[in-house]
């Protein structure tokens, strides 16, 4: 087992891993930029080294400094949490290249899942449902005939995508030449390549994502489910597990395709594959191939400790539980507490005069700021995720609004009070919403 990992990282996420380390008797080394000198994730941690001034680029993505930061400080081991490098395949070459273990997938994988038409095409070949689409990229010469094919309306994305940007829905014939026009050019600007597929576009569907461990031995499990359909601008803001959408045999049936696919993949570590589900059936969209921001909902159900399995898994250890240990108890979910204007979601940084956190049986806050710290405006708007977890789901919703009312953050505009208003909405409380729920909801709402 390590005795000293480097948490590449900031925040919440890099608070979160250094408790599993510590639990676990493994020495914590943070990193952080100028800006973060006084941030908590430093403060908890054994050793800290300052990698570089604010800007990500400069700091939290700078890897030379975060090697160096391994060998100075003779960190055997790197967690890169979520976003900055948690998906950079050319990171985890690096890192392990300098005989440093990379707390995640191979890089390999990390790769092919990050090309949006080599994702598709890996997880086709082992058997998990994808999309009716062009499977690969479309030229302009064949995207006529290809969207008769699959039929209208069509999608078209990015095959250097994801979180949906450069998409474009081609309602009929007439539409797909321009759609086409701009789903290369925004494609062209944001990613560098211009490379587009198409896909059947499904029209009210939910966001189901399954969560997988796989270890070194070749044992792949999965740990359920995550509705994440509340999202407003492919931001995530509200998750749940398991789905008020799925029911046991449909848990168990996705779960059983995705386990032998990803055992036939030679899958390592922790993943996440995305679907979209309509109708009762499933849609792969995108494979995530590191820790998410929601994973505390998973961990709520199943009681397993998602970053300590990672750890075990990197150190060659094998995962203690088989599939039929898994059990899910109850309900959770997580609303991501967001310095912004709750309703306009205008970013707010500045100084928090007052933080109160809620507590009681159930209820897990899991954030980095504290009263008096100034929210620096360089990175993500996110201070806090609230977990509730209960018996069931309505225990759940009654605890959510218990909690939230509890919640204070002093000095800066908080998506609370969106949250608030949400527990009174029939939809959310009956769980009936799709994709689309939220920026409607938005949108309808001048009030707001
Ligand atoms: C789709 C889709 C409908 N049909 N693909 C959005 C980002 C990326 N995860 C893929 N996304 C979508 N792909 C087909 N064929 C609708 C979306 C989508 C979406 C997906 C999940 C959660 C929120 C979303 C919001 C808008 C569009």
């Amino acid at each position: 087992m390590f005795e000293k990992i480097l948490i590449a990282n900031r925040g919440e996420i890099a608070l979160r891993i250094n408790r599993a380390c510590k639990e676990m008797g493994i020495a914590t080394v943070a990193i952080h930029s100028t800006a973060d000198a006084d941030a908590m994730h430093v403060r908890l941690a054994d050793e800290s080294v300052c990698v570089g001034p604010p800007p990500a680029s400069q700091s939290y993505l700078n890897i030379p400094q975060i090697v160096a930061a391994c060998e100075i400080t003779g960190a055997e081991a790197i967690h890169p949490g979520y976003g900055f490098l948690s998906e950079n395949a050319r990171f985890a070459e690096i890192v392990q290249e300098h005989g440093i273990t990379f707390i995640g997938p191979k890089p390999e994988h990390i790769r092919m899942m990050g090309d949006k038409i080599t994702a598709i095409q890996a997880v086709k070949d082992v058997g998990i449902p994808t999309v009716p689409g062009s499977g690969g990229a479309v030229t302009d010469a064949d995207a006529e005939r290809v969207a008769g094919e699959i039929g209208y309306p069509v999608l078209i994305k990015a095959t250097a995508g994801g979180g949906g940007r450069g998409m474009k829905v081609a309602l009929s014939a007439a539409d797909l030449p321009l759609a086409l026009s701009t789903a290369r050019a925004e494609a062209k600007a944001a990613f560098g390549n211009d490379q587009v597929y198409m896909e059947k576009y499904l029209q009210r569907p939910r966001h189901i994502e399954l969560q997988v461990l796989a270890d070194s031995q070749g044992k792949v499990i999965h740990l359920g489910e995550r509705d994440c359909s509340l999202q407003r601008r492919h931001q995530k803001v509200w998750e749940e597990a398991g789905s008020p959408a799925l029911n046991a045999e449909q848990r168990e049936d996705i779960g059983g395709v995705v386990t032998r696919a990803l055992t036939k993949l030679g899958y390592l570590g922790a993943g996440t594959i995305e679907f979209l589900f309509e109708e009762g059936r499933f849609y792969f969209i995108e494979m995530n191939t590191r820790l998410q921001v929601e994973h505390p909902v998973t961990e709520a159900i199943t009681g397993l400790d998602i970053v300590r399995e990672q750890i075990r898994i990197a150190a060659g250890g094998s995962l203690e539980i088989d599939q039929k240990d898994v059990s899910f108890s109850g309900h959770a979910i997580e609303c991501r507490i967001n310095a912004e204007n709750p309703f306009t979601f205008q970013p707010s940084p500045g100084t928090v005069t007052q933080f109160h956190t809620p507590g009681g049986l159930g209820v897990r806050f899991d954030s980095a700021i504290y009263a008096g710290y100034r929210i620096p405006p360089y990175y993500d708007s996110l201070i806090g995720k609230l977990v509730v977890h209960g018996k069931n789901r309505n225990e759940c919703l009654m605890r959510l609004r218990r909690a939230l009312d509890e919640l204070v953050v002093g000095g800066i505009d908080t998506t609370i009070p969106l949250f608030q208003k949400l527990m009174h909405e029939p939809d959310i409380l009956n769980g009936e919403y799709n994709i689309h729920w939220l920026e409607r909801y938005l949108a309808g709402r001048p009030d707001l």
